[in-house]
């Protein structure tokens, strides 16, 4: 429906940073989506004249930083209430659509192109997602939860084939292994990727018991940047700029490394680490052909 008022209109259509769930994919309207930082959300934004909110509230910066603005919506720019998050945005949109009389033919669908397969070796965040937006089947639900890992990477999985995705909804961490479990009960004939931080994953880690327990078809990436890299950035932002050893020890997750492939199989999940594109690629595309709990270390 928005993808139809946009064909008529010309109006963006736009999702905050974090919206706990989203139908992407081939054959879906693109929902652009808020960035994270306060700079590049005042970027985004910038020129926006009128702002419809179907569901949602003013976008606001997740942290207040000394300097920096909380309330990234542009000066004079109109707010206009669609509908409230407790009424039905959709039969509201819906409504819209007709009375504007827009063609039935939304704008901006997603084209199935997903990512060459990376051509590098060296693994890093990027090549995971370039390698997960290849081999993603049609159904998928994709639970995000890894943090600096994901959010560049978002546009990735944009064309890929359809797919739900679920996010965090607010600030607290650890939600997405048990939301991905959920997932997997509610929907057993869909494969679930859970995208996961090594710090947020340690949390909740538990889930992957219940998902052996349960033989939920649910594959576990783990981000193994061994760090809170975020909290780095955010130290940063907030004009730490030479934070002591102290300081950078407690964001790291080093000393003892975590063992993500030992600490699966002792609760009963299938794992093994990737080092390499290759390595990553392999697992990967074995993990979407077969059905059960699996966990890929993914050392980035
Ligand atoms: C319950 C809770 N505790 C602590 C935090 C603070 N926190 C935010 S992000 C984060 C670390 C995330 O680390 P990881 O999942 O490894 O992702 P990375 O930053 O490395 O990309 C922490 C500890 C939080 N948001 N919620
Ligand atoms: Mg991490």
């Amino acid at each position: 429906m928005a993808g139809r008022i946009s064909a008529l209109t010309g109006a963006r259509i736009v999702c905050d940073t974090l919206a706990p769930r989203i139908q992407r994919g081939a054959g879906r309207v693109v929902v652009e989506r808020i960035p994270y930082l306060a700079e590049d959300i005042v970027q985004f934004l910038d020129g926006v004249e009128q702002l419809i909110l179907v569901g949602a509230k003013p976008p606001v910066t997740f942290f207040a930083y000394p300097g920096k603005t909380s309330w990234p919506t542009p000066e004079g720019c109109k707010i206009t209430v669609l509908s409230h998050a407790h009424e039905d945005g959709t039969a509201a949109l819906d409504a819209l659509a007709d009375a504007l009389n827009a063609p039935p033919t939304p704008a901006n669908v997603a084209v199935f192109n997903t990512p060459a397969l990376p051509k590098s070796d060296n693994l890093d965040a990027r090549a995971v997602m370039e390698v997960i937006a290849h081999y993603l089947p049609e159904g998928a639900i994709v639970a995000d939860e890894a943090i600096t890992s994901g959010l560049p990477y978002f546009r990735y999985t944009a064309t890929a084939a359809p797919h739900d995705y679920l996010n965090l909804s607010g600030g607290a961490i650890g939600g997405m292994v048990p939301v991905g479990t959920g997932a997997a009960v509610a929907c057993p004939d869909r494969k679930v990727v859970c995208l996961e931080g090594d710090g947020s994953a340690m949390y909740t880690l538990q889930s992957l018991w219940t998902q052996a327990r349960e033989r939920l078809d649910v594959t576990t990436v783990i981000y193994a940047n061994r760090s809170y890299a975020i909290l780095h950035i955010e130290l940063a932002r907030v004009g730490v700029d030479h934070p002591g050893l102290t300081a950078r020890s407690l964001f790291d997750l080093q000393n003892p490394t975590l063992d993500w492939v030992k600490l699966a199989e002792g609760m009963g999940v299938e794992a093994a680490r990737a080092e390499t594109t290759e390595r990553f690629a392999d697992l990967f595309a074995f993990a979407m052909k077969t059905r059960g709990p699996r966990l890929i270390e993914a050392v980035v």
